[in-house]
C-alpha cells in the first residue's frame, strides 16, 4: 500500500476520477493536460504519438491554430443565442456546409448521435409525409455490428450486448440486416412496404474498423432508390477525410452519385476536436418535413460552434489531408503488415486512409491487446483495444511520412516483445 503522499501526479488525478467520476469508462492509465499536432503530453510531461485523435474527432491535429483562433475570435464576440433569433454565423456555415457535401438543407446539432437521433426522426417525417407510410408502421434498418451511439433510440439499434443489456425497453421500428451483405437487404426490401431507410456506417468503425466490398454502397443506394427508401450514411467517424477522402460514402467533387447518401450525418472533426458539433444533410424533400416547434436544440448552431466548425473543414481543405490520409495509410499498412509477418502478434490489418486496426492474434476475452497498448503508451504512442483483441490505429491527419515510419519503429519494438 502506497501512501496518498506518494503517489505520483497521474495517480493522483486518476484516484480523483475515480473516486468521484460516474464509472462508465476505463481509459489508459495516462493523464493528458497539453496537445499540440499529432502530440499529447501527460501531466508528468511525456511526450506521446496520439493514435486515437478522440476518436477521430482531432482530424486536423491538436489545437490547430487556425481553429483555435477562431475560437478566441468568436467567443469574446458571441458564442450563445438560441434559436429562437438569428444569429450572424449559422447561415454562412450552413451555407458553406450543403454546398461542400453537395446538398440543399442543413440541419446542425451538437454530439454525434444527437444527430442520428436527428435522423431517424427525419426518416420517419419523411416516410409518413412523403413515403405515405400508415401511422407509427415506420421501420428504420440498421447492420449488424453497427455503433451509433448512446441514447435510447440509438441503442434501440444497437446487437452490442454492452451497450444494451439492462437499459431496457427499447425503441421500436427498428429491423437488422448483417453489414455488407447487399442480397440480405434486398430481401427485406422486398418483404416489407413499411421500410423508410437504412442507416448505415461505410466502414464499421466500433467493430473493428470493417471495410465492407467495394461496390457495397453503390449497390445499397440503387436498392433505396428503386424501393423507394431513404439511404443514410453515418459519416460521423469516417467523414473529413479520415478514409483518405473527404467522405468515404462518395466523391463529393464528382459529378455521379451512385453512391452518395440522401441523408448525411457528420460530427466530431467537424469541429476539429473543440466543441461538440454535428450535422444532418439533406435535400428539401426530407429536411422540410420537419416544421418549426418540430425537433431543435439549444446549443445547436450556435454561432461559437458554427465559426469554429467553418474554419475546421477550410483547415480540411487547405492541408489537403484526405490527400495525406490517403498516401500515409497505405505507407502505414504495408508497414503493418511488414510488422505482421516479422511478429507473428498480428493476425490481419485493416482499414483504410487513416482509420486502420490490427487484429492481435489472439481472443476477444484476451488481455493481450490491452497490455500491448499499456507497452504503446510506455514507449511513447497512444492507442487503445477494441472488441478486445483488436487496436485501432488512426493518428491526427496532420501527421507526416517520417512520423508515420518513427510510429512503426515504436509498434514493431513493442510486438517483438510479445512475439
Ligand atoms: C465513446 C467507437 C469510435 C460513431 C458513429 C455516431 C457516434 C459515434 C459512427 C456517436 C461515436 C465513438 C464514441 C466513443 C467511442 C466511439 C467509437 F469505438 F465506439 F466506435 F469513434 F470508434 N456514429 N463514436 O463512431 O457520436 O455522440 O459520441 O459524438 O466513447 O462512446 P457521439
Amino acid at each position: 500500500m502506497r501512501f496518498s503522499a506518494n503517489l505520483t501526479k497521474s495517480e493522483e488525478l486518476i484516484e480523483k476520477e475515480n473516486r468521484y467520476g460516474a464509472h462508465n469508462y476505463h481509459p489508459l492509465p495516462v493523464v493528458l493536460e497539453r496537445g499540440e499536432g499529432v502530440f499529447l503530453w501527460d501531466v508528468e510531461g511525456e511526450k506521446y504519438y496520439d493514435f486515437l485523435s478522440a476518436y477521430s474527432a482531432v482530424n486536423q491535429g491538436h489545437c490547430h491554430p487556425r481553429i483555435i483562433q477562431a475560437l478566441v475570435r468568436q467567443s469574446e464576440k458571441l458564442t450563445l443565442t438560441s434559436r429562437a433569433f438569428y444569429n450572424d454565423q449559422l447561415g454562412a456555415f450552413e451555407e458553406f456546409i450543403c454546398k461542400l457535401f453537395g446538398f440543399e438543407k442543413a440541419l446542425i446539432m451538437n454530439s454525434g448521435v444527437e444527430a442520428v437521433e436527428s435522423a431517424m426522426k427525419l426518416c420517419r417525417k419523411w416516410a409518413y409525409q412523403v413515403k405515405g407510410i400508415p401511422t407509427n408502421q415506420a421501420k428504420i434498418v440498421f447492420a449488424r455490428g453497427n455503433f451509433h451511439g448512446r441514447t435510447i433510440s440509438v441503442i434501440s439499434a444497437s446487437d452490442d450486448e454492452s451497450a444494451t443489456k439492462d437499459f431496457g425497453p427499447f425503441v421500436g421500428g427498428i429491423v437488422h440486416v448483417p453489414y455488407n451483405d447487399v442480397d440480405a437487404f434486398e430481401t427485406l426490401l422486398k418483404a416489407d412496404q413499411n421500410i423508410a431507410g437504412f442507416i448505415v456506417e461505410p466502414i464499421q468503425g466500433e467493430a473493428g474498423v470493417v471495410v465492407p466490398d467495394s461496390d457495397y454502397l453503390v449497390r445499397i443506394k440503387a436498392l433505396c432508390k428503386a424501393y423507394n427508401v431513404l439511404f443514410i450514411a453515418d459519416e460521423i467517424q469516417t467523414g473529413i477525410a479520415r478514409t483518405g477522402s473527404m467522405l468515404a460514402s462518395y466523391d463529393i467533387h464528382a459529378d455521379n452519385e451512385d453512391s452518395k447518401p440522401d441523408v448525411l450525418i457528420l460530427g466530431k472533426a467537424i469541429s476539429g476536436g473543440v466543441l461538440p458539433v454535428s450535422a444532418v444533410l439533406a435535400n428539401d424533400e426530407v429536411m422540410l418535413t420537419i416544421k418549426p416547434g418540430e425537433h431543435g436544440s439549444t446549443y445547436g448552431g450556435n454561432p461559437l460552434a458554427c465559426a469554429v466548425a467553418l474554419e475546421a473543414l477550410q483547415v480540411v481543405i487547405d492541408e489537403e489531408l484526405a490527400e495525406n490520409a490517403q498516401v500515409l495509410g497505405e505507407l502505414f499498412r504495408k508497414g503493418l503488415e511488414g510488422i505482421a509477418k516479422r511478429t507473428g502478434v498480428i493476425e490481419l490489418v485493416r482499414g483504410k486512409g487513416l482509420l486502420n486496426a490490427i487484429v492481435i492474434n489472439c481472443t476477444e476475452e484476451s488481455d493481450l491487446a490491452w497490455d500491448i497498448c499499456v507497452k504503446f503508451k510506455e514507449k511513447g504512442l497512444l492507442a487503445k483495444p477494441t472488441q478486445g483483441n483488436k487496436i485501432r490505429l488512426a493518428p491526427p491527419l496532420v501527421i507526416t511520412a517520417e512520423q508515420i515510419k518513427e510510429c512503426l519503429l515504436i509498434i514493431e519494438e513493442v510486438l517483438l516483445d510479445f512475439a
